[in-house]
């Protein structure tokens, strides 16, 4: 048999994220109310950063996770399409000038920028309510026992213990703080980690997911989730605007504790590695359809944006 190169697999694995970001975005566009329904400029703002671009890693994840384990994208999209509305709300907030108050966004200027404080502000009020419409108007599959159990997971990941809003109150209590490698883990893993692990999870969930491959989900999630952030950190370091479409250096200029800054440069992508390397051991145990999974696990820390 001829053996794929590392170069094929790059581009297969490409094609398969940029056709999978294509179905969530067209999704999208179903669940968010059109423009043309008032409050228009709402509506308009919350398309705005919705529908920027984005790698919608975050739906393609429930997306991968739940079809490894047999469910369909029909059952699993709205909950895929919940989690980017939860993520691009957390990306509204976080650019505004009382948290990292930034002018660049998905390559465009942040929601406040182009609608002012108050509109962007509620755009991501918005979104997140959003999410919660969506999720519970269809029960996967028909069943309401796991729809119940996504709502559950995604608010717990959106919430405040050891999740997304916890994890931010961390983060901006430790701007010019010294942060300890222990703080700063638990700021990923809450603030970034969160909400992809529970992406994966929530694709098990509505596949029917046994307990012991819930928590082989989590694992992975956990380890992606956290590789993810620590590239990320990387990227602020290495990259440029226009390869990131936001505002690279932030962290260095607000003296923000990131794993470069606490670890050094190379440590910081050993560490990424391993845990990439954890993760595609975990998703191992699912079997070869899991093969996707590690897949974009590699990609979590090879990606340029
Ligand atoms: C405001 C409650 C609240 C939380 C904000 C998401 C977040 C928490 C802050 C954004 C700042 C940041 C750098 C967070 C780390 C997570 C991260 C790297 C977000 C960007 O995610 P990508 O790269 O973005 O998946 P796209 O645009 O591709 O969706």
């Amino acid at each position: 048999m001829e053996a794929i190169s590392a170069e094929n697999l790059a581009r297969n694995l490409n094609e398969y994220l940029l056709a999978r970001a294509a179905e969530v975005n067209r999704a999208l566009d179903s669940l968010v109310p059109d423009e043309s329904l008032p409050p228009q400029t709402l509506h308009r703002a919350m398309r705005y950063s919705l529908m920027a671009g984005g790698k919608r890693l975050r739906p393609v994840l429930v997306l991968t996770a739940g079809e490894a384990l047999g469910a369909t994208a029909g059952d699993l999209m709205p909950a895929a399409c919940a989690v980017e509305m939860i993520h691009t709300y957390s990306l509204i907030h976080d650019d505004l000038p009382a948290m990292d108050d930034d002018d660049l966004r998905r390559g465009r200027p942040t929601c406040h920028k182009a609608f002012g404080e108050a509109i962007a502000i509620l755009a991501g009020d918005a979104l997140l309510t959003q999410a919660f419409i969506v999720l519970s108007s269809s029960a996967p599959a028909g069943d309401q026992n796991r729809q119940v159990q996504v709502i559950r997971e995604l608010a717990t990941a959106a919430g405040t213990v050891e999740a997304l809003i916890g994890g931010q109150v961390a983060d901006i209590e430790g701007e010019n703080r010294a942060v300890d490698a222990a703080a700063l883990e638990y700021i990923h893993r809450s603030k970034t980690g969160a909400l992809i692990k529970a992406s994966v999870v929530i694709g098990g969930i509505i596949a029917g997911a046994s307990p012991d491959q819930l928590s082989v989900l989590g694992r992975y999630g956990e380890k992606i989730g956290l590789a993810f952030q620590v590239a990320d950190d990387i990227l602020d370091v290495t990259s440029t605007s226009e390869a990131m479409g936001k505002t690279p250096g932030k962290d260095l200029a607000a003296q923000k504790a990131t794993y470069p800054a606490i670890h050094g440069l190379d440590a910081s992508r050993a560490h990424a590695s391993e845990l990439v390397e954890s993760a595609i051991s975990a998703a191992g145990q699912l079997g070869p359809a899991a093969y996707r999974l590690q897949q974009i696990a590699k990609f979590i820390i090879a990606r340029q944006s």
